[in-house]
């Protein structure tokens, strides 16, 4: 069997924030495969449980040692020796071993760094990229490079600010290829740069955790997106470039109430707030514009701009089924935000893809804002025809790995390649 584990190790390692991650190595008779886990700033309450030490003498308590001795000591134990193309069984195993509802025992950081390692050991085994056995995994001949939804404003906790918009991204769906979108992007990022610094000098173009730029002194969104809408201008690529919003609205929602600066919404003041945005500017797409729990506001907002734009859960589902199901039941958007460390396996994250796609709902495969040098993603994107990933501004090398990483995707693909595009939600 050439495709057996001969070793597993974990170690500790930092994120683009600073602070500490799980990676993992898994050795087979091919070569030594290697993962790293993200970390979110926002993260939503239902999230699967990231294990840290709270050993308040290391790292400021964020040390992840507890995670990489369950991956050592526990999990490699049951793996090593296992055939690595086997990813359910062993993602099935690894959720057995936990045995609790949210990866309480050995954390989804542990498991997921293993998870994502065995993909790329999988890969490897049946000769092909990653992205070709992540279509084999999930059941497509992968053939779509995304849309890119790029982040090139960041607010919120993002970017050091309370009760701000977190993402205000561009997405070129009037690109023909992907390599050409991101041209644009990268073009209007710079544009926006000059204009900031004409505006506020040096400290204009200081950059928060996603690569975009951190407006302390401009809390206004509408101001910002006309900024944005100058900056594309000034690239040449008016009416070729559509806005994304991730307001990460349940940072901002305390007791029923949503407060951005110094205004105070209800749920249904924010969908008429999101309404009138829509109306003044090309947005394709709103991320969490309701908090996590507010099922009841979601559901009017998909109802009130669900047939315009696509409406997007992160905090609300979690990459979680049960959760997505709900959501579909309910009504409550029409698209799901997709990050592997929410759930904490790569099995349960295609699951979480084939939900989406099976009831008409389009997936966007995300980044996290504490970031690594792996570009998995990348791959999931594609190898999912998902046809849309978030991962950032065009700048700092944690986002442009991914970008990067999609680049080569598409140049080996070469004529069967297709850039989503216009069509970015239809699956
Ligand atoms: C989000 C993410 C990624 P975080 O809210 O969508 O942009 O942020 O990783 O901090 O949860
Ligand atoms: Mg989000």
């Amino acid at each position: 069997m050439s495709g057996k584990i001969i070793k597993i190790k974990a170690r500790e390692v930092l994120d683009s924030r600073g602070n500490p991650t799980v990676e993992c190595d898994v050795v087979t008779e091919k070569g030594l495969f290697r993962a790293m886990v993200p970390r979110g700033a926002s993260a939503g309450q239902h999230e699967a449980l990231e294990l840290r030490d709270n050993d308040k003498s290391r790292y400021l308590g964020k040390g992840v040692l507890k995670a990489v001795d369950n991956v050592n000591k526990i999990i490699s134990k049951r793996i090593v020796g296992m055939d690595c193309t086997k990813q359910e069984e062993i993602d099935n195993l690894m959720i057995e071993l936990d045995g609790t509802e949210n990866k309480d025992r050995l954390g989804a950081n542990a498991i997921l760094s293993v998870s994502m390692a065995i993909t790329k050991a999988g890969a490897a085994d049946k000769n092909i990229p990653v992205y070709a056995y992540i279509g084999k995994l999930f059941g497509v001949n992968p053939s779509i490079l995304p849309v890119p939804m790029c982040n090139i404003i960041n607010g919120g906790k993002h970017a050091g600010q309370e009760n701000s918009i977190q993402e205000h991204m561009l997405m070129p769906t009037g690109a023909k290829s992907f390599r050409e979108g991101i041209r644009m992007i990268s073009e209007s990022y710079h544009h926006l740069a000059k204009l900031l610094k004409k505006r506020f000098g040096a400290g204009g173009t200081l950059i928060g955790d996603e690569g975009g730029f951190a407006l302390a002194e401009i809390t206004d969104v509408n101001e910002r997106l006309e900024l944005m809408m100058e900056a594309v201008k000034n690239a040449g690529y008016s009416g070729r470039m559509k806005i994304a919003l991730d307001p990460a609205s349940s940072e901002f929602f305390y007791d029923g109430i949503y407060k951005i600066g110094n205004k105070s919404y209800s749920g249904k003041e924010m969908v008429d707030f999101y309404a009138g945005l829509c109306r003044k500017y090309p947005i394709a797409s709103i991320e969490d514009g309701l908090a996590e729990d507010d099922w009841d506001s979601w559901v009017e907002m998909t109802k009130k701009l669900g047939s315009k734009i696509q409406i997007v859960g992160d905090d609300l589902f979690v990459t979680n089924t049960k959760r997505i199901e709900r959501g579909i039941k309910l009504n409550a958007a029409n698209s799901v935000l997709i990050k592997l460390n929410q759930i904490g396996s790569v099995t349960e994250t295609l699951n979480a893809i084939k939900i989406a796609h099976k009831n008409g709902w389009s997936a966007v495969v995300s980044h996290r804002s504490g970031e690594t040098e792996d570009s998995f993603i990348a791959d999931l994107a594609v190898g999912t025809n998902s046809g849309q990933i978030k991962t950032g501004a065009p700048a700092r090398s944690d986002r442009n790995a991914k970008y990067n990483q999609l680049i080569r995707i598409e140049e080996e693909l070469g004529s069967k390649a297709k850039y989503a595009g216009k069509n970015f939600r239809k699956i």
